[in-house]
């Protein structure tokens, strides 16, 4: 079972393991803003793949499709996941993410009991969490490990960090046999462009501004998401139950160096006759409690179970701008609708709007 299967990571994974083995996949997802089914189309034409439109909070179909389909394993992608979102309305956070998962739970823990041994020693529990549940780093500060407290500092990361408990404590109380990923930045094809890469992407080839908060000197590391779907699946496969492992991809990056690289390949890829890229990066008023840096310690994860990333930032990001480029319709649909309205509204509460233009 694959909750969220049809947001941006979540698909990834379901085309990733689609076209991996010979798993059976149940995909299920609200279909929220964020979730669209043109995001695994093509998964969806195997008869192995199939799709639920409904909510990981309604308890009656989660307990009813754990048994109906005989579910081996969970993989918990089902989220909100835009920081800015959640400053702007922080409760769908706590609903899905928070309440969300331990109705997940909850129905895991039924299901499991029910199950014989041989299909309990089997089943697992895995949960796809984010670096920002640990906070914000200095600029020297040793990266993010598996052992560092949490600090969240935003409502989405305050939510995530919530679900892992819930997740470590159905293990420790219950036995539930659970595996939690806490992964950096991805960026990728199918990305929503409400987020900062596939945003710079499709504003700089709409002619549009480049909105960058603050001075741009705020680092994320950056992961392929390709290589985040491979360590959840290694970590499904080989991970210490009850464990955390920390996804990286080794290539921290500010802001301000992300949309340099996005103008350069675009100027290559695309070139506009009115200049260069990067006359349109913007810089604009900042999110309220930006978190400065984030870094990814990933040993663990490399020591145990022999994952790395195979994409370096190079070579995934001109990729991604490919993809951008070779994926025009979707990118359109993509940024209709509600997209459109989340845009008025940053401009209505003045974050990060495009228009805006001031630090
Ligand atoms: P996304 O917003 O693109 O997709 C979320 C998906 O969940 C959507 O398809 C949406 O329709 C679905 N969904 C939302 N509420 C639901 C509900 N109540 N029931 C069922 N489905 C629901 O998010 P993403 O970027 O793909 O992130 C997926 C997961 O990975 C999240 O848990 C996120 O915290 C985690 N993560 C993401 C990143 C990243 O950089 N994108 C990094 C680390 C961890
Ligand atoms: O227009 C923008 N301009 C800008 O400067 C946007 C959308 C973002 N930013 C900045 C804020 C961050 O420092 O870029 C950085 C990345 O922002 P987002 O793409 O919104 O990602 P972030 O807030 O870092 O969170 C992402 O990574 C961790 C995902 O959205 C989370 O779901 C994941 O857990």
């Amino acid at each position: 079972l694959v909750t969220g299967g049809a947001g941006f990571v979540g698909s990834a994974f379901v085309r990733y393991l689609a076209g991996q083995d010979s798993t059976t996949i149940l995909v299920l997802d609200a279909l929220t803003y964020a979730g669209n089914l043109a995001n695994i189309a093509p998964a969806l034409t195997s008869e192995r793949v199939s799709f639920v439109k409904g909510s990981i909070n309604d308890a009656p179909l989660v307990s009813a499709l754990l048994r109906e389909h005989c579910i081996g394993s969970i993989v918990n992608f089902a989220a909100e996941s835009h920081v800015d979102r959640s400053i702007l309305g922080p409760g769908e956070f706590i609903q899905t993410n928070i309440v969300g998962t331990y109705t997940l739970l909850e129905a895991s823990r039924a299901y499991f009991n029910e199950l014989d041994k041989f299909a309990q020693a089997k089943f697992r529990f895995l949960h796809v969490s984010t670096d920002e549940v640990y906070g914000s780093l200095g600029l020297t500060d040793p990266a993010f490990s598996e052992t560092t407290a949490y600090q969240p500092n935003s409502p989405y990361s305050a939510s995530k960090a919530a679900s892992d408990h819930l997740v470590r404590a159905w293990f420790h109380t219950y036995g539930l046999p659970v595996l939690t990923t806490n992964c950096s930045n991805n960026y990728g094809p199918y990305h929503f462009p409400e987020k900062l890469i596939p945003r710079l992407i499709a504003n700089a080839l709409a002619g549009q501004p480049l909105p960058i908060y603050g001075d741009g000197s705020n680092v994320r590391d950056w992961l392929y998401v390709e290589d985040h779907c491979r360590a959840i699946a290694s970590v499904l496969a080989g991970g210490r139950l009850g464990e955390t492992y920390n996804v990286g991809g080794n290539s921290e990056r500010t802001n301000l160096q992300v949309a340099h690289a996005v103008c350069s390949i675009l100027d290559e890829l695309a070139p506009s006759k009115d200049g260069p890229f990067s006359r349109l990066i913007s810089f604009v008023k900042d999110r309220p409690g930006h978190d400065q840096r984030y870094a990814i310690d990933a040993r663990k994860i490399g020591a145990e179970l022999g994952w790395m990333p195979s994409e370096t930032f190079e070579s995934g990001i001109r990729k991604t701008v490919q993809w951008h480029l070779d994926h025009q319709d979707w990118v359109r649909d993509a940024m209709s609708g509600a997209y459109r309205d989340w845009e008025q509204l940053r401009c209505r509460s003045r974050t990060g709007c495009v228009a805006e233009n001031t630090l």
